[in-house]
């Protein structure tokens, strides 16, 4: 009988995004970790899941394998958590874009690090791992053409953690070239093309999933309209409802794709619109405008799909009456929700490079790197500012007069009245606004605002858990429209 082994893929994530504060219901299913499963011969591996947006991680497990995927915040604390795992005897490789960029760090803390996707490197890994002789880093010559040929293996994603399990891509990369954006520059050699799955392969893909939900974690799926009307043929048929991000560009040069794309089950997109002003958008190299943006959210919105935006703040153009200005127009065009962010340089992107020439990045703390936190001296405001005024304009943003106006712009059926205010009032849960009692609506005065507070990078050994119910009941509280 063959031997076999245990291993343990992992994700964690920031401190203020784990399982006791991110509602389930909002929970979208990882699929890093089923893709890499996938790669692992079944007869010869039992494999764990750990995600720790689900539930807390857990060391004890008797692992000889464990798989850590990485993103720049999370690093210090990816770190931590593979030398917990080493000291039970465990091999540990890291990989993912932030060790793709950075193998030289990585390594300090792994066996061994892979630069770039699983596909072409994982079974040489196995091998070596099998035979004793795991190398220090895996690279690869080239970028996977075909990929979740074999089914991501969403059945070892926890059932209780997730709405729906299903996720998967069609597309890999993206045509555009946002200047702050790490995607097309980390995995592995080169330039991260743009790469296509077959149409009718990911309708088959997708009528083995048992879920009518499905999320797709494309960086673009829109970036070649052709094959987006062909995948949208093909998808139809199942009657399967589905999400996706898509870039604004294809949508606003293709409108007749909308109805495409409705009548295939898309309900929702979302967009990284980063700015309203236009010299932003230009600044890192984003070809919209914001009346291309003005022109096309009511016609996606005709179709009956919901818009969720990407808002960035702390662009050179931006100055402290921007919060302001993003917020309203944000409720002026009825959207659905937004994720707000303080513009981050990753590092590897041309932003990150441009700063630390510029002497303008003030820590190189990769915690820090959350997009919650601002890590380089923006031009027209001062840190604190720009600080505390992305913290006021989420709350106004999540307000109830907010939600509620954008809730009756976007209504054209009962049904969209509905979806915004129900996304509005989980956004607003999930980021834990109401309950955020700091200072924040004084941003523009820049005498008195307190510095940024620290971030923790992690907290191990965890909290008691009754800690947790605590943290969980004050969330709860955040729904009541009184403090
Ligand atoms: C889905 C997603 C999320 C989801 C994750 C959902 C979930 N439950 O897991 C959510 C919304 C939670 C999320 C959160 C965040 N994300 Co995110 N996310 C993505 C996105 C769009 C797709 C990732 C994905 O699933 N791809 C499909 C899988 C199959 O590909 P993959 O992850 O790249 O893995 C392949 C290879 O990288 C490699 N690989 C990856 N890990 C490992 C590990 C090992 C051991 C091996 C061998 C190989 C390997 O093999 C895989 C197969 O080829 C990427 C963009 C992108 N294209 O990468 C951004 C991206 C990863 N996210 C990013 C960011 C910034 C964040 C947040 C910090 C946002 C925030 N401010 O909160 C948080 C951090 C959370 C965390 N734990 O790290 C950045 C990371 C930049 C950086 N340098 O760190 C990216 C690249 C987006 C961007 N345009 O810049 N994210
Ligand atoms: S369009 Fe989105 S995914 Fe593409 S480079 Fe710009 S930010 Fe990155």
């Amino acid at each position: 009988m063959m031997n076999r082994h245990k291993a343990g893929l992992i994700i964690v994530h920031p401190e203020e995004q784990k399982w006791n504060n991110v509602w389930k219901v909002f929970r979208f299913p990882n699929l890093t970790l089923p893709t890499l499963a996938a790669l692992m011969p079944q007869d010869e591996w039992d494999i764990e899941i750990q995600d720790e947006l689900v539930g807390p991680l857990c060391f004890e497990r008797d692992y000889d394998l464990v798989l850590i995927t990485v993103t720049t915040s999370v690093s210090a604390k990816s770190y931590e958590v593979a030398r917990r795992f080493r000291r039970t005897g465990a091999k540990v490789v890291l990989g993912g874009i932030h060790p793709s960029v950075l193998p030289e760090e990585s390594i300090l803390h792994a066996d061994a690090v892979v630069v770039g996707e699983a596909e072409l490197t994982l079974a040489h890994v196995l091998d070596d791992f099998k035979r004793g002789k795991l190398e220090k880093f895996y690279r690869t010559a080239s970028m996977v053409n075909r990929w979740d040929q074999l089914l991501p293996r969403w059945d070892l994603l926890d059932p209780k953690g997730y709405p729906f399990r299903a996720s998967l891509t069609a597309t890999r990369g993206c045509n555009y070239r946002c200047s702050f954006c790490s995607i097309h520059l980390a995995l592995g050699a080169g330039q991260y093309g743009y790469r296509k799955k077959s149409p009718a392969e990911v309708a088959r893909i997708l009528q083995d999933a048992d879920s009518e939900f499905v999320m797709f974690w494309d960086d673009d799926l829109l970036s070649e309209p052709r094959y987006t009307e062909q995948l949208c043929e093909a998808v139809k048929p199942l009657r399967k409802k589905w999400m996706s991000q898509m870039s604004a560009t294809y949508v606003a040069r293709h409108p007749s794709l909308l109805k495409s794309l409705a009548e295939s089950g898309c309900t929702a997109m979302f967009m990284g619109l980063e700015s309203i002003s236009s010299e932003s958008l230009k600044s890192v190299n984003k070809q919209n405008t914001v009346k291309m943006y003005e022109e096309l959210i009511p016609r996606i919105h005709e179709v009956g799909i919901d818009v969720h935006a990407g808002f960035v703040v702390g662009f050179d153009h931006d100055d402290v009456d921007s919060f302001e200005r993003t917020v309203e127009w944000g409720n002026r065009m009825g959207l659905c929700g937004a994720i707000w962010r303080i513009l981050t340089p990753y590092p590897g992107t041309q932003l990150f490079k441009e700063f630390q020439a510029s002497g303008r990045l003030v820590t190189t703390d990769w915690t820090y790197y959350s997009g919650e936190d601002v890590v380089f001296r923006p031009r027209n405001m001062t840190v604190e500012q720009l600080y505390w005024g992305h913290k006021w304009a989420k709350r106004q943003f999540y307000s109830f007069k907010s939600i509620g106006s954008r809730g009756l712009r976007r209504s054209i059926r009962p049904s969209d009245l509905l979806n915004t205010l129900g996304a509005g009032l989980g956004y607003r849960a999930m980021f834990h606004l109401g309950s955020d009692k700091l200072p924040v609506d004084v941003y523009r005065d820049r005498g008195h605002l307190p510095p940024p507070p620290r971030v923790v990078p992690f907290r191990f050994p965890y909290p008691p858990q009754n800690e947790y119910k605590q943290v969980l009941l004050d969330r709860l509280a955040d729904f009541l429209p009184f403090p």
